[in-house]
Order: C-alpha cells, then sequence, then structure tokens
C-alpha cells in the first residue's frame, strides 16, 4: 500500500503531502504515525527552512477518518484517548516547528483536517477549495484547536456560526474573513505556492521562526509582556549572522544571502 504521508526535502523545502487521496486524505491512526515520523526527518534534517503542507488529489484532507470508528458495535469509544494520543501532540508540534509552516489548501478541508491547515503559519488556498467544521454534523465539537483557533481569526460571530452549522466556507470568504492569508485561482496556484517557498527558504530563517512564536505567543500575553519578548528576542536576532548580512547587503545595495542562522 502507498505510504499515507508522502515526504521530500530539497532546496530547503520540507514538503509533507497527506497521501490518501480515494479517502480525501482523512486522518488514520497510519496516517497521525507517519505524519510524525515525517516532522521527526525534517526537524532532524538541519537543512530545512521551511515547509509545505498539501494533500494529494482533490482534498486537503477530511479529517478523522470514520471508517475507523466502529459506532455500530455500540460499546462505547473513547475520543478523548484519540484526540490525547494523536491529534493534540499533532497539533502542538506544528505550532512550535522550528521553521515557517505553509499550508497549501488544494481542495476541501473538513474537521481536523480543516482546524489543522488553519494552524500552519501561512495558509493559502485554491478559489475551489472549502474549509467545513463538520463536526456539527456528526455530534462533536470542533478540536485540533478549532474552539480556540476560530474565534481568534474570525472574531465570535462567524466562530460560532462555522461550528454550529458546519457550513462549507469557500476560500474566497474565509481570506475576506482573515481566516487564511489568500485564496488563489486554481490555475495560479501551483505556482503561487512554489513561488512563496521559494522567497521562505533563502530567506533569515531564525527572525522568521522569533517572529512566528513572538505573534503566536501575543494571543496569550499582555501588550508590557510583548514588549519584553520583543526586547528579548530582537536581543537573539541582532546576534545573528543572518541579520548582519542583511545590513550588509542593503548597505552594498546587493541581494542578501541568507544561510538561515
Ligand atoms: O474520532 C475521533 O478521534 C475524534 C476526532 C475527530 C476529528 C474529526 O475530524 S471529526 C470530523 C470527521 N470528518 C467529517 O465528518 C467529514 C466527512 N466528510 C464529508 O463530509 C465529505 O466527504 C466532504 C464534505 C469532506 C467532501 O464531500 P464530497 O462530496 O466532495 O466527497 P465524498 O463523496 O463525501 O467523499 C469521497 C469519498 O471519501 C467517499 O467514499 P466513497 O463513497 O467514494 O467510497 C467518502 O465516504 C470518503 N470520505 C470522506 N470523508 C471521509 C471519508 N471516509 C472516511 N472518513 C472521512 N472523514
Amino acid at each position: 500500500e502507498d505510504s499515507p504521508v508522502l515526504l521530500s526535502i530539497d532546496g530547503g523545502v520540507g514538503r509533507i503531502m497527506l497521501n490518501r487521496p480515494d479517502r480525501l486524505n482523512a486522518f488514520t491512526v497510519g496516517m497521525h504515525e507517519a505524519l510524525m515520523r515525517a516532522l521527526d526527518t525534517l526537524e532532524a534534517d538541519g537543512s530545512v527552512r521551511v515547509i509545505l503542507l498539501t494533500g494529494a488529489g482533490r482534498a486537503f484532507s477530511a479529517g478523522q477518518d470514520l471508517a475507523e470508528r466502529n459506532v455500530e458495535s455500540g460499546a462505547p469509544l473513547d475520543l478523548g484517548h484519540n484526540i490525547e494520543t494523536y491529534y493534540n501532540p499533532l497539533v502542538r508540534r506544528i505550532v512550535a516547528l522550528p521553521f515557517p509552516v505553509i499550508c497549501a489548501v488544494n481542495g476541501v478541508a473538513a474537521g481536523a483536517g480543516a482546524n489543522i491547515a488553519l494552524l500552519a503559519d501561512i495558509v493559502i488556498a485554491k478559489r475551489s477549495a472549502r474549509f467545513i467544521q463538520a463536526f456539527a454534523k456528526i455530534g462533536l465539537l470542533p478540536d485540533s484547536g478549532g474552539t480556540w483557533t476560530l474565534p481568534h481569526l474570525v472574531g465570535n460571530p462567524r466562530a460560532m456560526a462555522m461550528a454550529l452549522t458546519g457550513e462549507p466556507v469557500d476560500a474566497s470568504q474565509a481570506a475576506d474573513w482573515g481566516m487564511i492569508w489568500k485564496a488563489v485561482d486554481d490555475e495560479a496556484f501551483d505556482t503561487e505556492v512554489e513561488k512563496l517557498l521559494m522567497t521562505l527558504a533563502a530567506a533569515p530563517t531564525a527572525g522568521l521562526v522569533e517572529t512566528k512564536r513572538a505573534i503566536r505567543r501575543s494571543w496569550a500575553s499582555t501588550f508590557d509582556d510583548q514588549l519584553d519578548h520583543e526586547r528579548d528576542a530582537q536581543r537573539r536576532l541582532g546576534l545573528t549572522n543572518d541579520y548582519r548580512e542583511g545590513v550588509s547587503a542593503f548597505k552594498e545595495k546587493r541581494s542578501p544571502a541568507f544561510k538561515g542562522r
């Protein structure tokens, strides 16, 4: 059987593709395990400066594979165990990754698939893609951080309605609402994603990582606390080679050659 997750590393770009296209890349235990292994490889590699997360076929991901849930037997299922073992470690890990994470939403993103996509640092979607808080249709609540991420991104009224109705939100709407960075016409999508990856693979990575961490932590901190954090992070960045290179290149009117450190 094909691997449920495809991984490649090239030119500073680590690419992860969810690969169960005939099941719309729904999450099984096997896919969770393969994804964690892929992240291990990317973190251990040493050359990676940006990560792409995308899906094979017409979907990004339809969330939990419901074929794994034997509700017919009548025996109680402990979904909390699955969340604790698979989804929570995955989403905690994605937000902590020491590189910018780009999610290229190539098609429908439903349930946990939607909320995992929304955790990426930059979310770019095909115009034809849709985001669906499908939990509402099967008696569950938004997981994978959804109850926290959604209201922060789009505010309570939209988060509530999405979560309570499970109605699809198309990519253009998602971009208008500030839920994602942008929606791109399907024909232009691959080219646009590649351009973004090339830019970030050549960027001053340490600065970007401090930036993503600072912006993320601001959701749970005060203005004063954030100012102190900026001071400390800027002190660290002022000591990097890439900072020196950036300033030198500016003064010498040439393009910088960043190394990511
Ligand atoms: O259980 C726990 O551990 C708790 C954690 C939960 C996290 C969650 O993510 S819960 C939410 C689970 N996801 C859903 O409820 C979404 C279910 N899927 C859909 O609503 C629709 O498939 C979509 C709206 C995503 C796409 O619709 P459409 O019409 O484009 O495609 P389709 O025909 O429904 O799907 C194509 C095939 O994929 C189909 O199989 P078939 O008929 O060709 O044999 C369909 O059954 C299958 N598929 C789609 N989603 C899932 C799935 N199979 C298993 N699990 C899925 N989630």
